[in-house]
Parts: C-alpha cells; structure tokens; sequence
C-alpha cells in the first residue's frame, strides 16, 4: 500500500521530538537510540496477543450489594458505577487471594492459541497495584493475603515460553487516589491536581514497572491524558528506561494527533478498510473486560477466528482480552475457546504471522491475508457451486493449493479479469479453510472503484483514497479517521471516480488545521481541471471545517482521477484531512 520505511522513519522524528521537549523527569539517563522502525517489527509480525483484566474487581465479578453490573457493559467498572467508596473498597481489596493462580498455566494457554504477547493489568482505573509496588502499599503483595507478585511470576513464565510480557497501565485514571482522575464520589473535584498525582504516583509506578520487570514488549496506556506535555513525560520515560518498548496510541489525549508507536482502535472496534501504519484492535472474549459472573456471552471460536482474519487482513494486530477469576482460575469457556482457536492457528498460523494489510477487497466467501506473493483465501462460507471467485487482482497465478495440502494443486481459470479457484466440494475446516495462492510478483490490484450515490454527490475519504508518499490513513479516538503526515507535493491522495450524471459540481473540504499550517497551499486536481486551496487554521486539534474550494465540470460521463496533493514542501504537516465531497450543481 505504501512505503512503510517511510512511515516508520516519521515516527522517529514525533518520538525524537517528545524526547527533546520534555521539561520533567531530567535526571534520567540518555536513552539509547532505536529506530521505530526496529522496535515495532515484531509487533508487525506477531498479530495476536492476550489481554488479561484481573484485579479487585474481579472479586466482586459483577455484583455489589444486589446490584448487578447489567450484561453488556464492563465489571471492572463496579467501583465508579455504585460510587463505591474508596474506603470500603479497599476492605473488599483485602480478600483478593488467587490461590489458584499459575503463571505458568496461563502463559501456556496464550501460547497454545497462538498467541504471542500478553498485557497484563498493572494498574486499571480502582488504583489497586497488581504487582509488588514501593509506591504504595495498596498492591497485592502488601494488600492481601496472597503475598505473592502475579507480574514477576508472569514477566518469567513468558520468558521461559517465549511470549513477549507487557503491561496495562491507567496512567491518568486512578479512582483511589484523591488527584487521580475519575473519583468524584469521594474526592472533591475542585481540589484535584492531576500533575501532583502523576508526579506523585503514576512515573513512579511506571518507572517501577519498566525496571523490575525484565524487557516490556508494550506499555498499554489508557484513556489518553490531559496535555500534549504530560504524555511526551510519559512516553519520555519509557524511551529512556526501555527503547525497545513501544507505547500504544492512547497515551495521549485521544483529541489530538496521535503520538506513541501504533494506534488503537475504540474497544471492540474494527476499521472499515486496511491502514498503512500498525495498529491494534483490543476486544472482549464475551462482553466485559474483567469477570463477571453474569456474563456468559462468549464468542465462539469460529467468530474469534473469522475477526483475526479480518483484523490481520487490514493491517491490524488482534488484542483479545479474558478475565479470569479472582481465585486465579480461567473462565472455562475462554479455556475452551481459545484452546479450539490454538488448534486453528497451529494449521495455519503461516497464513497468519508476518502477514501484510492485503489490497484485496472483502469477499462473500471470506476475506485475505498476503505475505509477499502468497495470497491467502480464508473460506469463512464455502462456495455452493465450489468456486472461489478473486475479483480485482492483475497479477498472473502461478498455482492454487489448500495450504494443508500443498500438493493438492487447485485448478485456475479467469473469466473477465476474475480469477476462479475450482475448490472440492466440501469445507475441510467449519470455521476457516486456507487455500494459498501464489501469484507472479506482489499484489497488484485494481484501486477501489468510487460511484455516485442515488443522490449524486460524491463523498471521497480515506476508505477509498490511494495514498503516496509520506500521506498516512490513521485513526484517533474522537478524530476518526483521516489523512496526515503529508508535506510536499509527492504526499498525495487519489480517488478514482465512476462519473454517471454530467455537468457542474461544488467542491467541499473538510478538515483540521492548526495555527501554524496556515496559508499552507494544496491542488485539487478533478482529472484535467484544478484548484488551489490555502489552508485556514481551524484550532489546536481536530476541530474539522468544512470549506468551499469552488466547482469544477464533468462534461463527459466516465472514469476520473481525483487527488489532493501539497503545492509546495512545507515543514510540517498539510492539515488533517477528512474529506471532499462533490455536489452537483442543478
Ligand atoms: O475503561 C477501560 C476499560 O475498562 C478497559 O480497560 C478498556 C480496554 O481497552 N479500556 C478502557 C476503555 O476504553
């Protein structure tokens, strides 16, 4: 899809930039330099982690006095939910004791289904540290009966089986603590001071984490922080005490541009269409993060695998969560679940690792996943008359096979441009059967095809958009998606329109631009016709505008190109673009 050093090599530049502007925390030592793009290559290649929520809350799972936390919304929520008091919590706190916790056992089970990195909740919104903190003594090592630090024993099981161990941390939220964010039930609102409890807690528990933990695949930060300074602290301290650990894309406010090594999506979320830079979607095994006794709403295997598949073949990574029990037992549906999922995975994990955002469109048989020029047919629905049908690729097929029987050749044809794979008549695999095919060069493919709605305007965004260059499709909580990171005249985005109804359209851009983008100037370009715009500031982050460019004339029904490219370099990003819309003017 686009030149991935070159995005890789601009995350350096934003990490390098936070490092350099950070006034707090300056007696660090100086961090050994990593490229981002060595750090984020094993997230790239991996694709499928387990999240783990475990703490006080899954005591409680899901009930405080008679009141149930309703199926379909999040029990470790219980605390903010009944406005639990911080003083009976911590009483409940006390009785936590995993006896039947083994690390070793559930790092096998995320190992068994193929899963390659586990986040653990070091800290969630109660405040309550999972691990032996010198912070504070409200952690499970001075708190309870257990005595014993679940995240050593952890951090060493996946060392010994060879999973990357990574933590969540809720580095703004903090509902026992009087200047955390979040507890107004207890604490008075007025008298917070956020910086007081960063300084006071959260550095200080993640410095811990990064220094007595062995080396973090990831840090998980959560729910953004306030200012564009407190996160450029964070990630500075994680940059310095592990250049090697990335950080997640919610470390910032989710208001503003995205800083960190990968975006996340919402929970639960899926992207509509691939996305160049890496990227991670974290979701539930049933509904709710940490344990709820109510909630029996699994997933089953066939879906877990069915959303790998997707999430893989748009250039994602896969973050599914469980939440054991406050005993230390796994759920054992999750169990059964995951173990179904392992046994999957161990057939076709090639199909699956090291893979690359795939340029095919979704089927009605499945979905694609592309390494180099292997193309993998994941058959979700097996075809009636056992034909798969491949719309949209140019490139030659040199041999169709399953990919559990390589020998078994399938046989190809084409029919208008379409590539037909005749296929047995049967799905070997329920969930998912692989057929690999092996094309002549990488992928090439038709770019999506734009048409007029029954109304006639054209709405043109990232999903359909072709980048090149240093332009980038990202995504950012409350600023969606769009395009950024483009500053000269070869970062371009282009459409490609199925013009049917002639005569003259309005052209509208929507987008978001700060102070210093201003008089910044770009080309629209309707095939031989174009268009100067000049950048309006718009405010500090995502605050979209919509502007009026001027109107251009289709006087022939037909294919056109549309691309909105810089019109001269700049040293600094064009503006955040949302999209352009053409309106036919009657
Ligand atoms: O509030 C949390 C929630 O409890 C859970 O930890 C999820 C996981 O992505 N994150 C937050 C909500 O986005």
């Amino acid at each position: 899809m686009k030149d991935l050093l070159a995005t890789l090599a601009s995350v350096v530049c934003v990490a390098g930039l936070s490092a350099g502007l950070s006034l707090h925390a300056q007696s660090e030592p100086k961090p050994t330099p990593v490229s981002a793009e060595q750090r984020i290559q094993w997230f790239r290649r991996d694709k499928f982690g387990m999240f783990i929520h475990w703490g006080p809350y899954s005591l409680l799972a899901g009930e405080w006095k008679g009141h149930r936390i309703p199926v379909g919304t999040e029990a470790e929520w219980i605390m903010e939910r009944y406005n639990i008091p911080v003083a009976e919590y911590r009483e409940m706190a006390r009785h936590l004791n995993p006896v039947k916790f083994n690390a070793d056992e559930w790092v096998s089970l995320a190992k068994a289904a193929g899963m390659k990195y586990l986040v653990i909740t070091a800290k969630h919104h109660d405040g309550f540290a999972m691990y032996h903190s010198q912070v504070t003594q409200y952690n499970i090592v001075d708190w309870t009966p257990f005595k014993r630090d679940p995240l050593k024993e952890l951090s060493e099981a996946c060392r010994k089986q060879g999973l990357r161990f990574c933590v969540y941390y809720s580095h703004r939220e903090d509902w026992a603590d009087p200047d955390g964010y979040g507890n107004t039930w207890d604490y008075d609102r007025t008298k917070k001071n956020l910086d007081r409890y960063l300084e006071r807690k959260s550095k200080p528990q993640l410095r811990e984490l990064l220094t007595n933990y062995g080396p973090l695949g990831l840090v998980w930060f959560d729910r953004g922080i306030d200012t564009q300074q407190q996160a450029e602290d964070f990630i500075k301290i994680v940059r310095t005490l592990q250049p090697r650990c990335l950080i997640n894309g919610r470390v910032a406010n989710y208001a503003q541009e995205l800083m960190g090594d990968y975006q996340d999506m919402g929970d639960n979320g899926m992207p509509p269409g691939g996305l160049d830079e890496a990227w991670e979607t974290p979701q539930t095994l049933n509904t709710t993060w940490g344990y709820s006794k109510f909630d029996q709403e699994w997933k089953t295997p066939g879906v877990v695998i069915h959303r790998l598949v997707e999430i893989v073949g748009k250039g994602g990574n896969y973050l599914l969560n469980v939440g054991p029990l406050a005993d230390g037992a796994m759920p054992e549906p999750a169990v059964a679940t995951l173990q179904k999922v392992g046994a999957w995975m161990q057939e076709n994990g090639e199909s699956i690792y090291g893979t690359s955002v795939s340029p095919l469109p979704e089927y009605p048989w499945g979905r694609t996943t592309v390494k180099g020029s292997k193309i993998y047919l994941h058959v979700f629905s097996w075809p009636a008359d056992a034909v798969l049908r491949v719309s949209g690729l140019k490139n030659e097929v040199k041999a169709a096979y399953p990919l559990l029987h390589p020998s078994q050749k399938l046989p190809v044809s084409r029919d208008n441009g379409v590539v037909l794979v005749s296929v047995p008549a049967r799905s070997p695999d329920e969930n998912d059967t692989v057929v690999v095919m092996e094309i002549a060069g990488q992928p090439i493919v038709d770019p999506p095809l734009v048409v007029q709605d029954t109304d006639s305007p054209f709405y043109l965004d990232y999903l359909t958009a072709v980048t090149a260059g240093k332009a980038v499709q990202r995504f950012n909580g409350e600023a969606d998606y769009y395009i950024s990171k483009w500053s000269g005249p070869d970062d371009s985005i282009t459409w490609h329109l199925l013009v049917s109804q002639v005569g003259n359209y309005r052209l509208r851009i929507r987008y978001a631009a700060r102070n210093e983008w201003r008089q910044a100037k770009y080309l629209v370009t309707v095939g031989p016709q174009s268009l100067t715009g000049v950048v309006t500031p718009t405010g500090e982050n995502f605050q979209y505008q919509a502007f009026e460019l001027g109107t251009i004339k289709f006087s022939k029904a037909g294919q056109y190109l549309v691309r909105i490219q810089p019109a001269a370099s700049y040293d600094h990003n064009l503006m955040y673009f949302r999209s352009l819309e053409l309106y036919p003017v009657h």
